[in-house]
């Protein structure tokens, strides 16, 4: 199993792209949390972090201090859950999620199709999976979009993504601006002799349900998605200078449970406004919440619409949706 972090401060300590192991999940909170509503407490903007006598933050409030450019780094941190729309399930929405659906065989529990150890002892099932995943059979949603705005508009400081489904790239978002935190398919090395393999090679295999094979020495070949035991990308340490210098922490569509990420939404500043749309609350955000904390709760997509009316950017966005979805891929 994935080893559990015991502690927050204990994550921070892992840090690093070579840390103990990526994809620690955090532990359970006993006895559970509180859903926090719509706005938890807040003092101003730019004051002392700790006041929570002053106004609270709305999402109306974090649009306008959007539009006043008196938020201007915008630092995104998002899971699967941006990309369910698109109808790629999650891992852990109940009825839904990808564990709860989970029956195979030759699997003892759902999450060892993404350890290292478990793959390379039977990779077959973690490529029954990776077939559903193909680049083809998706496409970026209104979330991703609503992303690609924000870059356009010289907002975004980083994207940083657990998903590995290629989508925000998909979106139009460069490179330069995302942090591929668990990796992407877009490339596979074989385990063995760590040579790189062409992406098309390793589609055809998976896609002719073959496992595939390094053409030099024959090693199992993985596409470079970090699994349960792996070390982190080496972009995963921008995060040390991107928190420090960002204005705003959007936080979308996670469980908040896989470390070292999920720390990262402790990394900014205690005065930067956080935001985080998602079904429910969890995470630090959930159990030490800061007095600059929106919480967004319900459906992404309604929220993410919602954040774009208050912007005034709705036509914009879907200008957006449908120059880009009328592109043949
Ligand atoms: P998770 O643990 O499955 O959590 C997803 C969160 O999103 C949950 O809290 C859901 O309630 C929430 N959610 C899902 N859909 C919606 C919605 N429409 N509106 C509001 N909230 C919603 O996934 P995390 O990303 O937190 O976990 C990290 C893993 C999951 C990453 O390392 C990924 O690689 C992995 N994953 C990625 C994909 C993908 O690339 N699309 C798919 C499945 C799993």
């Amino acid at each position: 199993m994935a080893q559990w972090a015991s502690s927050a401060v204990r994550a921070l300590r892992l840090w690093g792209p070579g840390g103990e192991r990526a994809w620690a999940r955090r532990p359970r909170i006993a006895g559970g949390w509180t859903p926090i509503p719509f706005s938890a407490g807040v003092s101003s903007v730019f004051g002392n972090g700790g006041d929570s006598k002053k106004e609270k933050l709305s999402l109306q409030d974090i649009a306008e201090l959007i539009r006043a450019r008196a938020c201007q780094r915008v630092v995104v941190m998002v899971g699967a859950g941006i990309s369910t729309p698109s109808g790629i399930p999650d891992f852990r929405s109940p009825g839904t999620g990808f564990y709860s659906s989970f029956q195979h065989c030759d699997v003892p529990y759902p999450e060892a199709i993404f350890e290292l150890t478990f793959f390379l002892h039977n990779p077959s099932p973690f490529f029954t999976w990776a077939k559903k995943m193909h680049p083809g059979n998706y496409r970026p949603n209104i979330i991703h979009y609503f992303l690609r705005l924000l870059h356009d508009k010289g907002l975004l400081l980083r994207l940083y993504t657990q998903n590995i489904d290629g989508l925000e790239r998909a979106s139009g978002i460069p490179g330069s601006k995302l942090v591929e935190a668990h990796g992407s398919f877009a490339s596979a090395s074989c385990t063995v002799c760590q040579r790189t393999s062409p992406a098309e090679d390793f589609w055809a295999s998976v896609m002719g349900d073959r496992v595939p094979r390094c053409t030099v020495c024959t090693g199992v070949v993985k596409p470079d998605i970090v699994f349960f035991g792996e070390a982190l990308p080496q972009r995963f340490l921008l995060h040390l200078a991107d928190f420090p210098i960002a204005d705003l922490l959007l936080i979308l569509g996670t469980s908040l449970q896989v470390e070292p990420f999920a720390s990262l939404s402790e990394a900014v500043r205690s005065s930067v406004p956080r935001v985080f749309m998602n079904q429910e609350a969890a995470g630090a955000l959930a159990w030490r919440p800061r007095s600059r904390d929106v919480l967004q709760l319900g459906d992404l997509v309604d929220g993410v619409k919602m954040l774009a009316e208050l912007l005034g950017w709705t036509e914009e966005l879907k200008d957006l949706v449908q120059r880009e979805t009328g592109k043949v891929l």
